[in-house]
């Protein structure tokens, strides 16, 4: 399978992440990277490719004030980091009515919607580099060389909306892949990485023309708290085209296959003609923040049922924290996906 790489990826690496008012080591590290592609090159059978930058791409699916207030934040955190200062953090969450227009405090928690996702030197450019790749696999797919294209990058995705930051994502990559293929066809996005993907549910709620369907951990005790419920379901044109199917903690695989196999229906009742696949290993039973029993075998099962779908797929890497569990996931999903 070819794998495109975001080979800017390691620009950003935050310094850490709040718990229980303290400040310990972040989850989404560097080296979440080189635990999957080493794991993918002792696998064998994947080759690697990088992706050139590519800006026309995530103005598709982000607010311009939002790209120019990132690209703007990073360029400020370089220039403060000649005085020991390395990354901008949201302090306040403005509302009212122009929260907007009161100077960078308060921008950073406009353009922002946790305390998980500062803005280092690097995150422009690495996030840049990750929408980059996903819309080199979608062009892949789109013009049919491929039929599944992996894209290895980090930081993710899925929590970024339209014109807001948040889980570790900043620009949304399986988005980006979604909005070029809806160029040729319907699309479906499965997510399945243990948290909601609030983001992409964000960016398609109104379009009839992309399913968005995501299998995650209860919103009601698990990150983003905020949304994931089973009662979004779109608005206007988008009404019955989002579908959440919130599971309960300790979910194991007698639970987690009834809900795999209610969200690939819903896709397969949708008819597109593309997958995006958004994979978390953030379920699996060793993860430090996921919650769920999944065992490593567990997402062989997960690729081969996605891969009866027989729809030319996007696959984009979201979550997954625990090292180990992280390269043995991908390569279990991955040649699931492969098998016939
Ligand atoms: C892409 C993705 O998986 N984003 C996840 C963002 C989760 N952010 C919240 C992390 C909270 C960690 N604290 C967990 C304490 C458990 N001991
Ligand atoms: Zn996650």
């Amino acid at each position: 399978m070819r794998v495109i790489l975001n080979s800017r990826h390691a620009d950003h690496a935050a310094p850490g992440e709040f718990e229980a008012g303290a400040v310990v080591p972040c989850h989404e590290a560097p080296g979440r990277f080189g635990a999957i592609r080493g794991a993918l090159e002792a696998a064998g059978g994947f080759t690697f490719e990088n992706a050139a930058p590519n800006e026309e791409c995530v103005a598709a699916v982000h607010h311009p004030a939002y790209v120019a207030y990132l690209r703007g934040a990073s360029a400020e955190a370089k220039r403060a980091n000649g005085g020991g200062l390395n990354s901008f953090w949201p302090t306040v969450f403005p509302f009212g009515p122009n929260p907007r227009a009161r100077g960078a405090h308060a921008l950073r928690g406009a353009y922002c919607f946790d305390v998980y996702t500062p803005i280092l030197p690097g995150t422009f450019g690495a996030a840049l580099g990750g929408a980059s790749a996903a819309f080199r696999a979608a062009e892949l797919v789109a013009a049919g060389t491929e039929k599944s294209v992996y894209v290895l990058s980090r930081p993710p995705g899925h929590h970024a909306e339209h014109d807001r930051c948040g889980g570790y994502c900043y620009f949304n990559n399986a988005a980006v892949a979604a909005q070029h293929l809806s160029r040729l066809g319907k699309v479906a996005v499965l997510d399945l990485d243990v948290h909601h993907g609030n983001g992409t549910q964000h960016i398609f709620y109104d379009r009839a023309d992309v399913l968005t369907v995501s299998v995650h951990g209860d919103p009601a005790g698990l990150y983003p708290f905020f949304s994931g419920f089973a009662d979004e379901t779109g608005t206007g044109p988008g009404l019955g085209a989002n579908m959440n199917v919130p599971l309960p903690p300790g979910t194991d695989p007698d639970g987690y296959r009834p809900a795999l196999a209610h969200a690939l229906d819903a896709v397969a009742r949708f008819r597109p003609a593309f997958l995006v696949f958004a994979f978390g290993a953030d379920a699996h039973e060793a993860d430090p923040i996921g919650g769920l029993k999944l065992p490593t075998d567990f997402f062989g099962e997960m690729g081969a049922a996605v891969r009866g779908l027989g729809l030319p797929a996007v696959i984009v890497q979201e979550g997954g924290y625990n090292l180990g569990a992280l390269g043995a996931s991908a390569v279990a999903l991955l040649r699931g996906v492969e098998s016939r």
